[in-house]
């Protein structure tokens, strides 16, 4: 067994800026799988409240009509999956599902818009939208694709906490999923936001058809940047009939909790969501993400444009396993 596994920490801990490799992270998904969720919860109980999960509720202000090509993405307007190109949406209805938020338990309220990236004239109505979120006493996180020079500043003043950007999958696989942009650019963007002083969300989607491997790639490079991302969302694919992955092959559950537990591992200070997919998951299924370390939630009954769990099912849900939503 490699150093790396017998103490849970990557190669060269002692160094300020550890880095997990692709073989440390195979590794890690080669444990025995109770052997795996263990040590996962202990690196979460050393570095959260393993009794609390933090609560997160999207809302798509712009919706589909989007010119990329993401195989995943029900949004893409080249794939006929019965979502609109709808307009941008107005200030009050952003502002009125905010409230709804706010009283349902959310503390972070993130904006997705399915843009390849903002022009400035897109920008400006999305700053108003997030002074007055913020303005709220909620987190702020938004989701607008890939960023130009300044615009994250423009992001962080306007009083934006978080940044989602996912590089969503290892980088050879990525070619497969997306050919309208390179992994580079969406590393360039993450740049961008770091070095405007935003927190960032980056994750990725498991079930794509991706090898375990490959798997293991996208969380070393997730867990490899430094800093590492402040959240990280796992979306399991939700298959949408219409894209090229409505039909990917599906993914045994124990790949999936294996893959929350790997992340916890190799990045124990981030918050580890569970995120889409969860309205097709057995309960049971998510009460082991939660054991193996995942500590977020999208929560309330929509995400950008499928379904999710409704509030009232996520309460009862976190009530059964003694879990209280961060307050
Ligand atoms: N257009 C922006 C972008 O691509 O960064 C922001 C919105 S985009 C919908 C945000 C993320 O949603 C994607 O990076 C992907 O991880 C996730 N996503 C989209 N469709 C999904 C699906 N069918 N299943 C799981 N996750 C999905
Ligand atoms: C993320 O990682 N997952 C969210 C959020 N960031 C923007 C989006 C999930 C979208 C699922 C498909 C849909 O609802 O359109
Ligand atoms: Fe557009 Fe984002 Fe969907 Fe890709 S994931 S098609 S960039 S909305």
């Amino acid at each position: 067994m490699p150093q790396s596994l017998s103490t849970a920490s990557p190669r060269g801990a002692a160094a300020a800026a550890p880095r997990w490799t692709r073989a440390d992270v195979e590794a890690l998904y080669e444990l025995p799988f109770h052997e795996l969720i263990h040590r996962a919860h202990e690196v979460h109980r050393a570095n959260f409240d393993p009794g609390t999960v933090q609560l997160s509720t999207l809302l798509s202000v712009k919706t589909g009509g989007c010119p990329e090509d993401c195989g995943y993405c029900p949004q893409s307007v080249r794939y006929d999956t019965g979502v609109g190109n709808q307009k941008l949406l107005p200030l009050e209805e952003v502002v009125a599902a905010a409230a709804a938020a706010k009283a349902n338990g959310a503390t972070r309220f993130c904006m997705g818009a399915a843009w390849r990236g903002p022009k400035q004239k897109d920008l400006e109505p999305v700053l108003e939208m997030i002074r007055a979120v913020k303005a709220m006493g909620l987190e702020t996180c938004a989701t607008l694709g890939l960023l130009r020079d300044g615009q994250a500043e423009q992001l962080r003043e306007a009083g934006l906490d978080y940044y989602n950007h996912n590089l969503d999958t290892a980088p050879e696989f990525y070619g497969e999923i997306i050919s309208t942009r390179q992994y580079e650019d969406r590393l360039d963007t993450l740049e961008k936001v770091r070095r405007a002083g935003l927190h960032v969300c980056c994750g990725g989607i498991i079930g794509m058809g991706e090898s375990r491997s490959q798997r293991a790639g996208l969380i070393a490079q997730l867990a490899s940047l430094d800093p590492p991302p402040e959240s990280v969302p796992i979306n399991h694919l939700v298959p949408v009939p219409g894209t090229p992955l409505a039909d990917a092959p599906p993914l045994d559950w124990t790949e999936f909790v294996r893959t929350i537990a790997v992340a916890r591992i190799t990045m124990p200070k981030s918050y580890v969501r569970l995120s889409a997919g969860r309205q097709q998951m057995h309960e049971a299924v998510q009460a082991f993400c939660f054991y193996a370390g995942a500590n977020s939630i999208f929560y309330g009954d929509k995400l950008l444009t499928t379904g999710n769990p409704e509030a009232a099912a996520d309460r009862a849900l976190l009530a059964k396993l003694d879990l209280s939503p961060l307050g």
